[in-house]
């Protein structure tokens, strides 16, 4: 049962009494604790387990006092069932067996069934619905994430394979696309029936293309998945990285609320998305590792342009790294907390 819903307010633009925050990878290996489940199990074991899944999500929501939970798993598992096997490598990331390299390998992809394909995501979301006091954020990668992973057969620096597709290739793009635009509707309607109370998509590198491509090749795919959403009347966030020429696009992608990375100040990012919108982030998450007046200084100017307008949700512009402690995270938690309430209250 949910008794903080300052994330779900904020999201819809309504008023708060402080600033809610959460941290993308909240969970992860800047934790002892995690670090410890991660010698026992692999990330997808971890994914696969609801008992040791529902932990590991839990953990940072106790230990930070973040206003959100995020369902740990990650943007990649329900790539398998689409009939693309991976492996998480140490170090690396995600590294598929059969790289997408003709227009066969994508008409093979299948549709993704939740319930059959992928029960233990849903009943880890149904376990924490019933224990979170606070929203839990249900997510799945954006379609060109995505896709970067399938072409490329790996993490990329430049995307190359996948530009090439996408303007040399442009109807097996589509395709893909498509496919993709439908594994997200049906895997983000089906976390939000089984209790996740907003959904993030993570399109964490859809900012490497131009603002035409990206208008051409991406945006619409996005306009389908989110209107596809609406019915469900859970906070549809949208995130990427470097998407600062994007976001007057963004904006006709038609989500509640965007995530901006650190490179575009909020109050530009709010000028680009116009003012129906939310935004979410964006402390440079290297900050993290500055001494601790300097986080304050750039969390204080983050919160002033933050609250200029209501629909604000304090994050970091990217995942946590590893080498972050966990006290700076807490400490910071609080600061955003008490430096918002003092700064409403005017
Ligand atoms: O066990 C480990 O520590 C391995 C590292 C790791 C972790 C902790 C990977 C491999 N995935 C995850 C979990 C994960 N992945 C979460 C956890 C929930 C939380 O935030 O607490 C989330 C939201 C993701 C989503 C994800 N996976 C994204 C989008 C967010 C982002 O960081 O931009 C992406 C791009 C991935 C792919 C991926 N999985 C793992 C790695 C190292 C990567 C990135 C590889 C690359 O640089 O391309």
């Amino acid at each position: 049962m949910i008794e903080n819903d300052l994330f779900l307010r904020a999201c819809r633009r309504e008023s708060v009494s402080r600033i809610p925050v959460w941290y993308m990878r909240q969970a992860g290996r800047y934790q002892p604790d995690y670090r410890d489940v991660r010698k026992r199990y692999s990330l997808i074991e971890i994914c696969e387990n609801p008992e040791i899944c529902v932990q590991v999500t839990l953990s940072p929501v106790k230990q930070l006092g973040v206003d959100a939970a995020i369902l740990f798993s990650d943007i990649m598992v329900p790539i398998a069932p689409m009939g693309m096997p991976f492996e998480i490598q140490k170090d690396r990331g995600p590294v598929m067996e059969h790289p997408i390299r003709q227009a066969s390998d994508i008409e093979r992809l299948r549709p993704i069934d939740p319930e059959s394909d992928l029960p233990y995501v849903l009943e880890t979301i149904r376990i924490l619905a019933r224990e979170l006091k606070v929203p839990l954020l249900g997510f799945a990668g954006g379609p060109f994430t995505l896709a970067s992973y399938m072409i490329e057969g790996g993490p990329s620096r430049d995307y190359l394979r996948t530009k090439a597709m996408m303007y040399g290739e442009p109807k097996m793009w589509y395709g893909l696309m498509d496919r993709l635009g439908d594994m997200v509707i049906t895997y983000l309607r089906a976390q939000i029936q089984a209790g996740a109370s907003a959904v993030q998509i993570f399109d964490s590198w859809v900012g490497s293309l131009a603002p035409d491509d990206y208008a051409e090749y991406v945006l619409p795919t996005m306009e389908r998945i989110f209107s596809e959403l609406a019915d469900l009347h859970a906070p549809r966030i949208y995130f990427g990285v470097t998407t600062g020429e994007l976001l007057p696009l963004f904006a006709k992608a038609g989500a509640d609320v965007y995530g901006v990375d650190w490179r575009v100040p909020i109050r530009t990012a709010r000028g680009k998305l116009g003012r129906n919108v939310a935004i979410q982030g964006n402390l440079d998450p290297a900050v993290l590792l500055a001494p601790w007046p300097e986080i304050q200084r750039r969390a204080e100017s983050i919160i002033d342009m933050g609250i200029e307008q209501p629909g604000f949700v304090f994050n970091l512009g990217h995942g946590v790294f590893p080498s972050v402690s966990g006290e700076q995270l807490q400490r910071l938690t609080t600061f955003v907390h008490e430096y918002s309430e003092r700064a409403l209250r005017g």
